[in-house]
């Protein structure tokens, strides 16, 4: 084989020394930290290969991209017995454009086994990627345990039936649905990022879509403005009125919580939610109203701003940093938190412009559960189209941003896998790729505009080699002809929307 080597994602420069062939056993591998962060040089010749990293993740990437030259079956958990595999001679100097390239994993919705997580390690070590996002508590579960609080898996675990779909007709699986990971689970997770120099940032959500955590301490919700008692963990879609209360003995509960999470999460990050959260509830409280008064904030976007600036300033003080999605701006931000932007840009530039870093993964763009086409066949469509071709002329920098000094807080970008409709391992593979794969090369690779990026050159890179790696790792993912007859999932209702979706010209 010769000519050039097929990378995603693509590297700075690539020097093809001429030639290719078999390289030895060894990989000479160090470290020399005038690279910078996460950056490699590779140099494959036929006596030789060596890697040189800024970093020991450095190292890790410049491994992966080696991976990538020598054929798919690199990419197989034990070699096969064949001819060695013939690599290209060459030169790679590589470093990535962020430093924050994520996935979020909503396990909460449905929940996924620890080793389809530990696989999706695997499966963002491959890309390059080094953050996983876990969103671990919601209306319809919550998926960590946290021994001083045992009910908050043994009841929030669980729920009785799950909604089938989005939409008419109204369709249920009658099967009971749960799961939660033990704290040596989500250890184990942590420790086996880790060696892939992957980041796990855990999001318990507060003070919205907290059902399931009020199904099982009532008294964490609005007690006094639902006759109800306890909701039960919810078990359809949508966003749920329950939420938490703002008393100080909620907000004590949670840092119970978090006390625990920090012990397992050593990361500087933790994700405190702070999305959609209702507010009729409060609205109708008389103990919220009252709390609005005492603590002089003005009205129910106020108290949300003193929650989150109360687990602000407590993560602070053990030296950890808040992110949280981008209602944490209304009511005012707390200095130093970081948001994730997922409606649009807009919360995104506003945070940028006040100083405060920025992971921008607007749903517009990069939602991985929206439908990838307009086939009839897509399983359960869900949000609005995104193509392979949408994802990889995504731009994190919006023009507005663009060339300003706020650029810089744009710390870097995730993709979203929210999981009412991915209810099992297949379903996620079939909603996360091939457009993973077009993702990771944006949150690496500094790409020209979104309008003069070459797709055609990108598309075929997938044909000529990430397909088949993506075979070899066993991977369910969408083919670019459809789904298979086993990936539809006729009769299950969708939702999708059918407004103008293209929005990095926007901002
Ligand atoms: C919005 S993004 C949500 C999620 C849903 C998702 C569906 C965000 C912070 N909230 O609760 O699962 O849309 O795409």
């Amino acid at each position: 084989m010769t000519g050039e080597p097929n990378l995603i994602p693509a590297p700075r420069r690539l020097e093809p020394t001429g030639g290719s062939g078999p390289i030895g056993d060894t990989v000479v591998c160090r470290v020399d930290p005038l690279l910078g962060p996460e950056a490699y040089r590779l140099t494959v010749a036929a006596d030789r290969v060596e890697i040189v990293g800024g970093d020991d993740a450095g190292v890790f990437w410049g491994r992966q991209t080696l991976r990538q030259l020598s054929g798919p079956d690199a990419f197989r958990r034990a070699p096969l017995s064949r001819e060695p595999a013939v690599v290209p001679y060459l030169t790679v100097e590589d470093a990535p454009r962020f430093a924050w390239r994520g996935l979020m994993l909503d396990v909460a919705r449905h929940f996924l086994a620890k080793d389809d997580v530990l696989r999706y390690v695997d499966v963002l070590a491959a890309h390059k990627l080094n953050v996983l996002h876990l969103h671990l508590t919601d209306d319809q579960g919550w998926r960590v345990e946290i021994k001083r609080y045992p009910r908050l898996t043994e009841v929030g675990a669980w729920r009785p039936r799950t909604r089938l779909g989005w939409g008419e007709p109204e369709l249920w699986d009658e099967r009971p649905h749960g799961g939660f990971y033990t704290q040596d689970d989500l250890r184990e997770i942590v420790a086996y990022a880790a060696e892939r120099h992957i980041r796990v940032v855990p999001e318990i959500d507060l003070p919205g879509h907290s059902q399931a955590a009020v199904a099982a301490y009532p008294e964490l919700g609005n007690a006094d403005a639902v006759d109800t008692g306890a909701p039960g963990v919810k078990t359809d879609w949508g966003i749920s009125p329950h939420v938490l209360a703002p008393t100080d003995a909620v907000v004590e509960f949670y840092e119970g919580v978090f006390t625990e999470i920090l012990e397992v999460f050593p990361g500087r990050f933790v994700h405190i939610g702070g999305d959609e959260c209702v507010k009729d509830q409060w609205r109708e409280s008389p103990t919220a109203q009252a709390r609005i008064a005492e603590l002089g904030v003005g009205d129910e976007d106020g108290l949300q701003s003193w929650m989150i600036r109360h687990f602000d300033r407590w993560l602070a003080a053990r030296g950890r940093r808040l992110i949280g999605w981008d209602e944490i701006l209304q009511g005012g931000l707390a200095p130093g938190a970081a948001v994730m932007c997922w409606r649009w840009y807009t919360g995104g530039v506003a945070a940028a412009e006040a100083g405060h870093d920025v992971v921008m993964c607007p749903q517009q763009e990069v939602y991985l559960d929206h439908v990838q086409s307009e086939d009839a066949g897509e399983p359960v469509p869900f949000g609005w189209v995104h193509t392979l071709e949408d994802v990889y002329r995504f731009e994190p920098v919006p023009p507005r941003l663009s060339g300003t000094p706020h650029a810089a807080h744009v710390i870097g970008t995730q993709a979203n896998l929210w999981s009412e409709v991915t209810e099992n391992r297949a379903r996620v593979d079939y909603q996360v790729f091939p457009r993973l794969a077009a993702f990771a090369e944006v949150a690496w690779s500094t790409l020209p505009h979104p309008d003069k990026r070459d797709f055609g050159d990108f598309d075929r890179r997938m044909h000529e080699a990430h397909y088949a790696r993506l075979d070899a790792l066993d991977i369910a993912y969408r083919p670019p002809t459809g789904p298979h007859p086993w990936q539809q999932r006729p009769g299950i209702p969708g939702r999708m929307h059918h407004k103008p979706r293209r929005t990095w010209y926007m901002a």
